[in-house]
């Protein structure tokens, strides 16, 4: 009775002070990972946090505190736990990572050495409220559970909580409230509290996917019919088995297209390397991007496991701990070291999840690389080029290196001092002037890594293979292209001509030729195979060995750079796909959703 005369208010919202000093928490866990106190971020923290002070009006008396108190606890594991794995991880925790134990070890090895004296303030208060609350929990005796008070502020925290979704729907017209491009967007959008929920909500709904017997047959027979039509072709080239031995250095160039390449512009070419290396390359014209909505990372899945990608979702983000068979890891077996490069974030579309779930033992992202040429997304191809140029020369040989490319990005901006084309006039300040001098940037770039390997002795020695993610002119840019070309172009030219992205495989030995097949993304792995000399005749391949003589088609999912899937053979082109080109998209998504190629799952 005497500590309730001497400390009325405190007493009475004591409750609510707890919620308070969680949400101060909260901001100081926003601002020592330097992600932004957001209006998303309050209006989800704040939300949740009202939340769980209604949840506490279903208790009486003590088991009010008590209960806050927990939620306290909880909230502050989950702060520090954050704050120290991104310290480490550059990411916060998901769900998905505790499949990785790789990950999570060598977490407690270094904890203490990530544990910085401000992160006790996370705790601090922890220890302080027992002590007070012990004092006065004779005062809150008479409290009574208050049905009513809980759902009316229950419905306050709720609508708190849907304040950033629907912004982002009704007001920003965004495609989804949760699409996330990197392991931080959803705790920069939604705060930490906001994060683990949709990771969790996200993570649930995918585990839930179960392969049913029907499935299981399903895919076993599709399997079976593709391994055994595959293997009755005969090979056409005397390109089987060159790489064997060599490095493979495979370079994924983002938005590159076919179109640009043995192009002018004003008199100067556009890509004078990839001209040059044209010579010594088989290059398949008729070659097609096969991403859907994981962009680039799309690309880096169908080439690595010749596999479509989800039809929903990015398999990065969705599917990052799946047992997939990869060309990174058929390589490792035949004694080759692997790496994937990327000079953006590491957490970037998940790869630092995803790269060693492909099979590749290192992964050198942004912070690897010197930062003194930032161009848009990252680290300038030139001083990336030139950085990976020195050091494969320290690779453990042979090697495996997957680069992957970054400047030529919409909206292709690039420092005036860094274009080396003179555009005539009608072009300059145009999307498509502004793609050429990007794409003469990361060609020059591409020159400066070729002269090195030369230099040290690699080029010989290595298979050069380049590609291009997808489109970066699509056909609703067409009217730039026929201005600049003067020539109309139709529909099927289009599909043709220019919606084409480069595949070549380069090695100074080889007598240049074009190549007529028709192929796309998912048939680089069989390919590569072949070239790398790799033996066998695995079923989980569903692309084709482009140097076979198989009636040759290309199916582009609709979605990514084309609205509706189509099916591009030399006689034409076809809106919509047959029974069984649904059959093939149905498996490879039966195949990545059921983790079908995980042994356990098989049986
Ligand atoms: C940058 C690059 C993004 O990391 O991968 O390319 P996008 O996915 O937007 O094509
Ligand atoms: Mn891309």
């Amino acid at each position: 009775m005497l500590m309730m005369k001497k400390m009325p208010f405190i007493t009475k919202y004591l409750n609510g002070l707890i919620y308070i000093t969680i949400l101060l928490k909260i901001f100081l866990f926003h601002f020592f990972s330097s992600t932004p106190i957001s209006i998303g971020v309050i209006s989800t923290s704040v939300g949740f946090l009202i939340m769980f002070y209604a949840l506490s009006f279903f208790l009486r008396s003590n088991g009010r505190l008590i209960f806050s108190y927990i939620i306290n606890v909880i909230i502050s594991t989950i702060l520090i736990s954050n704050a120290l794995y991104l310290d480490y991880f550059s990411s916060p925790i998901t769900f998905s990572i505790f499949y990785q134990t790789n990950n999570l070890s060598g977490l407690g090895d270094s904890i203490l050495y990530f544990l910085k004296p401000q992160y006790l303030l996370f705790i601090v208060d922890l220890l302080l409220w027992p002590i007070l609350l012990r004092k006065i929990s004779s005062a809150s005796k008479k409290q009574r559970v208050q049905i009513k008070t809980a759902f009316s502020i229950l419905l306050v925290g709720m609508s708190f909580i849907m304040l950033k979704p629907l912004k982002l729907m009704y007001l920003d017209h965004a495609d989804s409230p949760i699409q996330a491009y990197d392991t931080k967007d959803l705790m920069v959008q939604y705060g930490i509290l906001g994060h683990h929920v949709l990771d969790g909500y996200a993570y649930i709904k995918d585990a839930q996917f179960e392969l049913s017997p029907e499935n299981k047959s399903f895919i076993e027979h599709q399997l079976k019919n593709r391994s055994a039509s595959a293997s009755e072709l005969d090979m056409k080239t005397t390109l089987d088995g060159l790489g064997k031995g060599k490095n493979l250095i495979l370079i994924q160039i983002e938005s590159l297209q076919q179109f640009v390449i043995n192009q002018q512009v004003n008199g100067q070419d556009i890509t004078p390397t990839l001209n040059k290396l044209f010579k010594h390359s088989i290059t398949f014209p008729h070659f097609y991007a096969q991403t859907i909505g994981g962009n680039s990372s799309d690309a880096e899945f169908l080439t690595q496991t010749s596999l479509f990608p989800l039809d929903s979702g990015s398999v990065f983000f969705r599917y990052p701990n799946n047992h997939y068979h990869s060309l990174a890891k058929e390589l490792k077996r035949e004694g080759y070291s692997t790496h994937a490069v990327h000079a953006d974030e590491k957490t970037f579309w998940n790869r630092h999840t995803m790269y060693p779930t492909l099979g590749f033992d290192h992964f050198k992202a942004i912070d690897d690389f010197k930062q003194d040429e930032i161009v848009g997304m990252g680290v300038g191809d030139k001083t990336m080029f030139s950085e990976m140029g020195d050091r494969l020369s320290k690779e453990e040989k042979p090697f495996y290196s997957f680069i992957v490319t970054l400047t030529n990005h919409m909206p292709y901006e690039l420092p005036p001092e860094k274009r080396s084309l003179s555009l005539p006039a009608d072009l300059e300040g145009t999307l498509l002037g502004s793609y050429f001098q990007t794409v003469r940037y990361t060609d020059e770039a591409l020159s400066i890594f070729i002269n090195k390997l030369e230099q040290n002795g690699l080029l010989k020695n290595s298979i050069i293979v380049i590609y291009g993610d997808h489109n970066g002119i699509f056909y609703r840019d067409k009217s730039q292209v026929e201005k600049w070309l003067t020539q109309k172009i139709s529909y099927e030219e289009w599909y043709r001509d220019y919606a084409t992205v480069p595949f070549m495989i380069y090695n100074p030995s080889i007598d240049g030729r074009v190549d007529a097949t028709i192929g796309g993304q998912v048939d680089v792995m069989p390919t590569l195979r072949s070239v790398m000399g790799i033996g066998g005749d695995p079923d989980y391949i569903l692309g084709k060995n482009l140097f076979t003589k198989q009636a040759a088609g290309v199916l582009i999912p609709g979605g990514g750079y084309v609205d509706q899937d189509l099916y591009i053979t030399e006689e034409r082109i076809t809106k919509g796909l047959t029974e069984p080109q649904q059959e093939l998209i149905h498996l490879s998504n039966l195949i990545i959703k059921g983790d079908y190629f995980n042994q356990k799952n098989r049986q």
